[in-house]
């Protein structure tokens, strides 16, 4: 872990050398508590205590590998994520879940939650536990999904994955335990069923039922310990990390209580006091009551209109110069604050306010919008690996988006097996294999720290920018040729275009650019072509010594 300092204990060694320095001994208790004062709200303005990603040194992209299982995901690590530069890895929820047999045992039932066992369709804790530390050992973090909100849908009653008795009409889940004590109820929410139905009322959003799941009362401290105790119990197994599920339904004060019960993670990986990283799921397209900004400052909100925006533009309905400003002037959030992403495992089915994002279903406009994510300096990268199904359109709605990860005749989930082109088996679509997206994980990681430069568009759909001196990208998303000499910023020298090819032994198997000692560099791209995308960075220049992905 040599290298690995968070920012926090950077600014404490900075504070500490300039006080030795210079004003050892005329400094009064007073001075020092004021610098105290400034050094702390610096910190908070900066993105607070849970919004440092807990990534390995030059690493900056997680992936979702939504409903993978954990043997699967601890080799995936190893022989590809570990390699390619990748931070780290979300996963689906961990915790024992109801089992849903109508429809027959879709996705979704993850997110009902049966107690905090760690035994689901990924795997049982001894898997989980195997997963982590392999993953860990090749520098790639594992979020874990944690649904603490609720429990199951109300009504019913059954088992849950690991064996667990659950009733959703006493609200008794003993494997926790929790009893109806522990819910909200009429005097918390008044709505006649229970359920949410106004987004514009705070309190029914967060003391009603989202789609009738049963509510947690966590403003009890039997409710926050026993959920913070979940929470570090995958911390003392290794995560690094939570993505906090339907966020928004709770008080952004229930939630600072529960994370301030968190323990630091764990040392064998970790220096001592890291805080775990964590992502709130709160979707504000802002015409709700409820804003990101009541989640931001302590830990960091998953970007939703980052996703809608990009499909606008690469499905041309707004041109792609407007992107010169992107980010807060487009009204989001803080670069630090924000998670971002192109589709989710909600919004790429049409789940979760979802509809009109860009996913893998349209893979040339896909990857241009995850190019430009991963070459822009906005927000922490999140790339979605997706399962196929058997999308079926009816009235605008896709009466197969409840459809579950491949899997064998017992229901149990089918492997993601390995092709020799080195792209993903038996159903799983493997978006962080792609080419394209896999190069532009390792170009954020190489880039990482410079500021956008060197703008250039054609007053429409072409654009391209450097980031400092280390990385060019252009992309043609309109529907003429370009054929341009641009500024890059780079030194003189060969490129391989990291999307055409990989850098392979010094060379490139794709296209080459040639940049001249002042900088410039010729770009021929045909609106017409599969990728009408060219990256070039300082990792991938001819003759360099090594492949740089981390
Ligand atoms: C399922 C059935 C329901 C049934 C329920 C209980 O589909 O018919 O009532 O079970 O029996 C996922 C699925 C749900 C599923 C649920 C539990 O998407 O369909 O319900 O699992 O199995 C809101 C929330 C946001 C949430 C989205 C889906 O604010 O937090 O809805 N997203 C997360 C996860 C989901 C998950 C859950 C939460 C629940 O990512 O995968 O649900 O754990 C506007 C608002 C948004 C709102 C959106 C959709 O855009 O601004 O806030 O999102 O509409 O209503
Ligand atoms: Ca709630």
């Amino acid at each position: 872990m040599i290298g690995f300092v968070p920012k926090t204990h950077l600014r404490y060694v900075q504070f500490k050398t300039r006080y030795a320095t210079d004003k050892t001994d005329t400094v009064t208790v007073i001075e020092m508590f004021l610098v105290l004062v400034v050094v702390l709200s610096l910190g908070l303005a900066q993105g607070g205590t849970w919004s440092n990603p807990t990534c390995a040194p030059g690493r900056h992209t997680i992936t979702h590998l939504f409903e993978w299982k954990w043997s699967d995901i601890a080799a995936e690590c190893e022989r590809f994520l570990g390699p390619y530069g990748y931070c780290g890895v979300q996963i689906s929820p961990p915790n024992e879940n109801r089992v849903v047999t109508s429809p027959n045992r879709p996705w979704w039932e993850r997110y009902q939650p049966v107690s905090y066992k760690l035994t689901t369709r990924s795997g049982n804790e001894d898997d989980f536990r195997d997963m982590v530390q392999r993953c860990n050992k090749v520098n790639v973090r594992v979020y874990a999904d944690v649904v603490i909100n609720h429990m199951t849908g109300s009504g019913g009653s059954g088992t849950g994955t690991g064996g667990s008795h659950w009733d959703g009409n006493s609200l008794s889940y003993p494997g926790v335990p929790f009893s109806s004590w522990d819910f909200n109820s009429g005097s918390e929410c008044q709505t006649g069923d229970g359920n949410i139905h106004n987004y514009n009322d705070p309190n029914e959003v967060r003391n009603c039922r989202l789609v009738s799941l049963v509510d947690l009362k966590l403003s009890k401290d039997y409710v926050r310990d026993t959920v913070a105790g979940y929470l570090n119990h995958l911390i003392s197994l290794g995560v690094a990390g939570f993505r906090v599920d339907a966020a928004k339904h709770m008080w952004p004060g229930d939630l600072r209580s529960v994370f301030g019960r968190l323990n630091g993670l764990n040392t064998a990986y970790f220096p001592s006091g890291t805080k775990p990283f964590i992502y709130q799921e709160v979707i504000d397209m802002g015409h709700e009551a409820i804003h990101a900004s009541e989640y931001t400052g302590f830990a960091r909100v998953t970007n939703f209109i980052y996703g809608i925006k990009l499909a606008d533009v690469f499905r041309h309905r707004n041109q792609a110069k407007w992107l010169r400003t992107w980010g807060q002037q487009w009204g989001m959030p803080n670069s630090n604050d924000v998670v971002v992403f192109i589709d989710n495992h909600d919004n790429q089915r049409g789940h979760g306010g979802g509809g009109g994002v860009l996913t893998f279903f349209e893979p040339r406009a896909y990857k241009m919008a995850t190019e430009f994510m991963l070459a822009h300096p906005y927000g922490f990268t999140r790339v979605m690996s997706s399962y196929k199904w058997n999308r079926n359109i009816q009235g605008g709605d896709d009466i197969n988006n409840w459809q579950g990860p491949p899997h064998n005749g017992d229901m149990s989930i089918k492997g993601a097996t390995i092709q020799s082109d080195m792209s993903c088996g038996n159903g799983w679509v493997c978006e962080h294999r792609w080419r394209q997206i896999y190069n532009m994980v390792a170009f954020r990681n190489v880039v990482m720290g410079t500021t956008m430069a060197n703008w250039w568009d054609n007053g429409d759909y072409a654009i391209a920018f450097s980031r400092g001196n280390k990385g060019f990208i252009v992309i043609n998303a309109g529907t003429t040729d370009i054929n341009v000499n641009l500024q890059t910023g780079l030194p003189q020298g060969t490129y391989c275009d990291v999307i055409s090819g990989d850098y392979n032994n010094g060379g490139c198997t794709g296209n080459q650019v040639h940049v001249g000692g002042d900088g410039h560099a010729h770009f021929h791209i045909s609106h017409s072509s599969d990728d009408p995308v060219v990256a070039i960075h300082i990792g991938a220049k001819k003759g360099s010594e090594k492949k740089v992905t981390t």
